[in-house]
């Protein structure tokens, strides 16, 4: 009996962080999708010139909050804000000593240096709520 319950509060969990991962995801396309049509071009990828380009969404929470990037090339952040009030826009790169104030709307770069390969840049709000995390490989 006892098991059983377990197991129930096992499962309910489950579900939950599931929906919830479900739910950020969702959150996060929709960010993308209305930060584009404002005008605000998210570029992603590897450049001509080699550099490498992440791009974050700060409103609400950071997103994503988890991603991988090449490990050992030159790379660019690039921090997006449209219509941002929260405090996501006090950004720290702690690992960088790095730090801005993000505008309301616009697109800040931040550049980083070639990472080590299985090395971790996290990302963070000035109270450390909202975080994301870039794991290099
Ligand atoms: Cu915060």
């Amino acid at each position: 009996m006892k098991r059983s319950v377990l197991l129930l509060a096992l499962l309910v969990i489950t579900a939950g962080a599931w929906a919830q991962g479900v739910r950020i995801v969702e959150y996060a396309q929709k960010l993308a999708k209305s930060f584009t049509a404002n005008g605000l071009n998210i570029e992603t990828g590897i450049s001509a010139d080699g550099v490498q380009k992440l791009a974050v969404l700060a409103k609400g929470g950071y997103f994503p909050l988890a991603m991988t990037a090449k490990a050992g090339v030159p790379t660019v952040l690039t921090m997006y804000t449209d219509k941002t009030y929260d405090c996501g826009r006090a950004f720290y790169l702690p690992d960088l000593k790095k730090q801005a104030t993000l505008p309301v709307k616009g697109a800040t770069a931040f550049s980083i240096p070639p990472q080590k390969k299985g090395s971790t840049l996290f990302g963070t709000c000035g109270m450390g709520m909202y975080t994301f995390e870039i794991r290099f490989e």
